[in-house]
């Protein structure tokens, strides 16, 4: 017998995770039977996650979807028939050309973080739903509201080099659980930790991150911004800031100074639930230790004042001039410092403009409500791929409601046959990363990593880019811009003449992964040089004056809080957050029986007053419940969360979990105060004992 012929593939992570790391596939006359983390990109350093570590159950798992389908139940009900790639591809075409012959608004794609690669995730699908005129989605369901803060104050998505964060001495990792939801970068606030530097961890839970810091601050949810203005306030009061720093790399100052005057500890305290000598402690120590860095994600910004709050942090590094040492400063995401030929990829010239037709932009946040009751004109179709909304979008009622609608016509492309997939008139089989090309950036580190295709497509799966091609031919479509292969939207997807890609290529095929071209170390405002329309780190900002923001940062309170709405909290007394179950990826691995094991069911965290308070115990049957709806959970009574608080951990696929519900039937489709950003984490409930099946 001979042996199998092995070969090793290089391959990226497409999972929407700050880390994005390099892989090694083994393969074996054709099948993959070995994953791993590359051991040369320093920031994978040879590991993988433990929910990508098994990213071959995934793969191989018999839930896969093999072949198209058509539905033949209800909407909802999960019922398909076989068909033949032909007739899926044919019905789409027709239906939608005979929509676009009408109005092509009445098209919506709809797509999310299944996949951050550009040729799978932000390059054919863009430019196919432009030349059609379809409506455009504005992704928000994440980060937009940080996003929208942080460019205010900053200019662009770029911050301390994470890999720098080891020199650090004191490091207060905010909003973010690096321990399930950046295990990479974990490493090396780890080792900083090794070389001396206090880590503090602020957030509302007592996470395994909370556990490994030298001190948790646990302020209530949504009130971030309270507490960074009064560090404001104290660093000024007691002089810890750089005067020269200010003078010459920021803006506005003064009005900095005066709105903060009244934002003291004390009365910061009673919004925050800290005390307020341990808020003026966290301020003093901030601006004495040096270098002092932050390590933000996108935890806090899941509030009505998400925005705003991530502003008034990134103000505290321009205030001390923390930025001056490549340790110091604050990193909310590194995803700016690519230069992204976004013009390339997504091809917005494609877009017919037709008169009296101006481009019509749907938030994905509130798809049900825009399902609903869009007008000028209705949707008509709805194209889900990279994303599991059913199951991941807020009030998630009338997202069913909306999907529900007989006269939509829906088209999910999927791996797995999912709450979303089970409102599909047409269900595709979609590739996993192993099946096909792509070319990632991150949001986390600043390598960019290659992904080559390891195995054929299982059964007859297709990759986004070749069934948005396939469509383009169908529907008629001859720019060239909609024929491109994917290795040559791999060669479009950065501006070459950008010095950050020096050497790029021939890194990225050499060894499947390439540093941006950016000086070591590397202190992006040492020297200044905000990315704003300024130049300056913006304490004040015109741009979101001229948007009808505070042009200031400023105290924006959650929607749903005792203090700012005390008749709703009378009647739901418990504020509930909803963050990454470490083995679930959002709704991604929460259908694989590994991973469902692991997590043992839905569970909810509750403080054991707060528990005995309502004859809670351990392993009871929790009713989560509000107006909106409510969902099950197991009992976890905890002290990691003060009384007040609860904790779901997310997030269950709804057919899943027992009752059919899970956590987005209690969240509010209420926005942020910038981005028009979700507000999962701002959501007050009651719990109850089940006491019979109900
Ligand atoms: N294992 C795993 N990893 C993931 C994901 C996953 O689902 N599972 N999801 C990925 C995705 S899409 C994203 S966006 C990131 C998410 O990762 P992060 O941006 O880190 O966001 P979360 O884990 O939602 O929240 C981080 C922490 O913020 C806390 N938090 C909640 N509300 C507040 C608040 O108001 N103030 C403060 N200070 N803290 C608060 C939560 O308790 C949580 O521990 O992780 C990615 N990585
Ligand atoms: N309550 C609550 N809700 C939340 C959150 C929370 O913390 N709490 N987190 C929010 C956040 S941060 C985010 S980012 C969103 C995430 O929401 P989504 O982006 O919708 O993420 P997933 O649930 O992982 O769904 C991605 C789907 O894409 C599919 N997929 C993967 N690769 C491909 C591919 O190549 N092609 C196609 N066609 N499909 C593919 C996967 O199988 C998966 O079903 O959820 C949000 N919802
Ligand atoms: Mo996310």
């Amino acid at each position: 017998m001979s042996q199998p012929v092995e070969k090793l593939v290089r391959a990226a992570c497409p999972h929407d995770c700050p880390d994005t790391c390099a892989m090694e596939v083994t393969v074996a006359d054709g099948r993959a039977v070995k994953i791993r983390g590359a051991d040369d990109l320093p920031f994978t350093n040879g590991a993988l996650c433990p929910k990508v570590a098994r990213y071959l159950e995934r793969v191989y798992s018999d839930q896969r979807l093999l072949h198209p389908m058509k539905r033949v139940g209800r909407k909802g009900e999960g019922r398909f028939e076989r068909i033949g790639w032909d007739e899926a591809l044919d019905t789409i075409a027709a239906k939608f050309g005979a929509i676009a012959a009408d109005d092509a608004r009445g098209i919506l794609p709809y797509s999310y973080g299944g996949t951050l690669g550009f040729v799978q995730g932000g390059s054919m699908d863009f430019r196919l739903f432009h030349r059609l005129g379809a409506s455009l989605l504005d992704r928000t369901i994440c980060s937009s509201a940080g996003v929208a803060g942080w460019k205010a104050t900053i200019g662009a998505m770029v911050g301390t080099d994470p890999e720098a964060l080891v020199d650090a001495k004191l490091i207060l990792i905010w909003g973010a659980n690096p321990v399930v939801s950046n295990l990479h970068g974990w490493r090396y606030l780890q080792e900083a930790k090794r070389r001396g530097a206090k880590l503090v961890c602020i957030d509302p839970r007592r996470t395994q991150t909370a556990e490994k810091c030298a001190e948790h601050l646990a302020p209530w949810p949504g009130t971030d911004g309270a507490l960074a203005l009064a560090m404001m306030q104290v660093l000024i009061e007691d002089d810890l800031i750089d005067r020269d720093y200010i003078a010459a790399h920021t803006l506005g100052f003064d009005g900095l100074a005066e709105r903060v005057k009244p934002c003291t500890p004390e009365w910061a305290a009673p919004l925050t639930g800290l005390s307020a000598d341990a808020i003026r402690c966290l301020a003093r120590e901030y601006g004495s230790v040096k270098p002092a860095a932050i390590r933000l994600n996108y935890g806090l910004n899941r509030c009505g004042g998400g925005g705003m709050a991530i502003r008034n942090i990134a103000c505290l590094p321009a205030l001390t001039g923390a930025w001056r040492h490549p340790a110091g400063g604050a990193v909310l995401s590194t995803s700016g410092n690519f230069p992204v030929d976004q013009h390339a990829l997504e091809r917005p010239d494609l877009y017919p403009h037709t008169p009296g037709r101006p481009p019509r932009t749907i938030n994905m946040t509130t798809i049900g409500d825009a399902l609903l009751t869009a007008d000028d004109p209705p949707i008509r179709a709805i194209y889900v791929y990279n994303s599991n909304p059913l199951a991941v979008a807020p009030d998630n009622r009338t997202v069913r409601e909306g999907f529900a609608r007989e006269d939509l016509f829906c088209v999910v492309h999927e791996l797995f046959q999912t709450d979303t997939a089970d409102y599909a008139d047409i269900l595709l089989p979609a590739t996993s990363q192993l099946e096909h090309r792509d070319l990632h950036k991150s949001y986390g580190h600043l390598y960019a990593v290659d992904n080559q295709p390891a195995i054929a497509p299982l059964g007859e799966a297709k990759p986004n880019s070749e069934v948005f091609r396939l469509l383009a031919a169908r529907l008629g479509f001859t720019d060239p811009a909609l024929a491109e292969s994917d290795d040559e939207i791999v060669a479009a997807a950065f501006t070459r003449r950008d010095n950050r890609v020096y050497g790029f290529e021939r890194s990225l095929a050499g060894q499947g992964w390439a540093r941006l071209n950016l000086p070591r170390p590397f202190a992006p405002f040492a020297k200044g040089d905000f990315l704003t329309p300024s130049g300056k780190c913006e304490f004040f900002s015109a741009s979101l004056a001229r948007q009808g923001h505070d042009p200031l940062p400023a105290w924006v309170p959650p929607h749903e809080s005792p203090v700012s709405n005390p008749a709703l909290a009378a009647r739901y007394p418990l504020a509930l957050i909803s963050p990454p179950a470490r083995n679930f990826l959002n709704t991604s691995f929460a259908n694989l029986p590994r991973f469902i094991g692991e997590e043992r069911g839905p569970s909810l965290e509750i403080h054991p007053a707060d528990a005995a308070a309502r004859g809670i115990v351990e392993g009871d049957r929790l009713r989560i419940f509000n107006d909106r709806g409510a969902f099950h959970a197991r009992a976890v009574p905890t002290d990691r969360v003060r009384p007040g608080l609860v904790v779901a951990p997310s997030v269950w696929w709804r057919k899943l979990s027992g009752d059919g519900e899970n956590v987005n039937a209690v969240t509010s489709k209420a926005l942020t105060d910038m981005g028009g950003g979700p507000t999962f984490y701002d959501c007050l409930v009651e719990v109850a004992k089940e006491t019979h099946d109900d």
